[in-house]
């Protein structure tokens, strides 16, 4: 190694290290490039003072918009935060109140109120038959709950009366005022108000659930008006497809349901001496969903027209 290079700490002094060939080299590179641009310059300084002077015409145009940032601005017209319509849009209706200038009863936010009324026959299409008579379909016809409430739960809620012309055994034409009214224990009082209308009651039971609370308040109540009352026992369909009972526990569930009603009136002041019994021709048995109803002398009316006369 020659030490005449290096000083005595060992940093090198001689000449630079770096090749002759690459200096050259790179002074030639240096050189075009300096030529090349100085072409590039005089079409960019052409270019540039194209683009100033559109510049210049715009600006003239948007110098009321240039607020230079060392304006003095008023206190009132400092803006701190952006308004509503700024951050919300301007499709979305703001609203600033003052503390305390809607009343508590009244919600800020106000539920979706969807109204629902009756259900009315109104623009119904064209048919052949007439709509005066309930028709039933596949599912029984609630012709008399016609509140939506009431179609939705299943339940009657309001008293509904409807008129019609029925024909009594001798086919002797009278015109009916029915009052259907609910059987819900929270509607007794649409019951109570019915029975001052009514001239007789026909009281509809369910067989298999026999006499309810409700129930035997609707019997008190038409005791105590003095209303005659024809029982309907209702549900008959339950006892053969629900319960699937023989005739003969049919026969008895049958008359313990009859039983528990006569027994509710005669512990009724009044009541002493009213009967339901089908032999008295006051109790039916029936079945409104699957829509048939028959007390003991229309029964036998029927066998007798299917299976000759018989001595009954
Ligand atoms: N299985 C059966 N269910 C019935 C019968 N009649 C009514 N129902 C049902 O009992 C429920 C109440 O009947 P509804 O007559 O509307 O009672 P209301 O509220 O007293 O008028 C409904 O869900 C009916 O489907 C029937 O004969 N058989
Ligand atoms: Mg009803």
């Amino acid at each position: 190694m020659d030490e005449s290079l290096y000083d005595e700490f060992g940093n090198y002094l001689g000449p630079d290290l770096e090749d002759d060939e690459d200096d050259l080299e790179f002074e030639q590179e240096q050189e075009q490039d300096e030529a090349d641009f100085d072409a590039n310059y005089d079409q960019q300084q052409q270019q540039q003072e194209e683009e100033d002077e559109v510049m210049e015409e715009q600006n003239a145009l948007m110098r009321v918009d240039d607020i230079p940032a060392n304006q003095i601005v008023l206190h009132e017209d400092k803006k701190y935060y952006p308004s509503a319509e700024e951050v919300y849009g301007a499709d979305v209706e703001t609203m600033v109140q003052e503390e305390d200038t809607q009343p508590l009863s009244e919600p800020i936010v106000k539920p979706v109120e969807v109204r629902k009324f009756i259900v009315s026959e109104k623009n119904l299409p064209e048919t052949r038959y007439s709509k005066d008579v309930p028709i039933n379909v596949d599912q029984p016809e609630r012709y008399t709950d016609i509140h939506v409430l009431e179609r939705e739960r299943g339940i009657s809620i309001k008293s509904m009366p409807m008129t019609m012309v029925m024909q009594d055994v001798n086919e002797k034409s009278y015109l009916l005022n029915v009052m259907d009214t609910p059987g819900h224990t929270d509607f007794l009082d649409e019951v109570v108000a019915a029975t001052r209308l009514a001239d007789g009651v026909a009281l509809v039971v369910d067989v298999v659930e026999g006499v309810m609370v409700n129930t035997e308040k609707i019997i008190k109540q038409c005791i105590h008006d003095g209303l005659a009352i024809t029982l309907v026992i209702n549900k008959m369909d339950r006892l053969i497809l629900e319960l699937k009972l023989p005739p003969n526990d049919a026969y008895f569930k049958i008359r313990h349901t009859i039983e528990e009603v006569n027994s509710v009136i005669r512990n009724t002041p009044g009541g002493e001496n009213v009967r339901l019994s089908p032999e008295l021709g006051n109790v039916c048995f029936a079945s409104s969903q699957t829509g048939w109803c028959f007390n003991l002398k229309s029964f036998a009316r029927l066998y007798a027209d299917s299976y000759g006369k018989q001595d009954m």
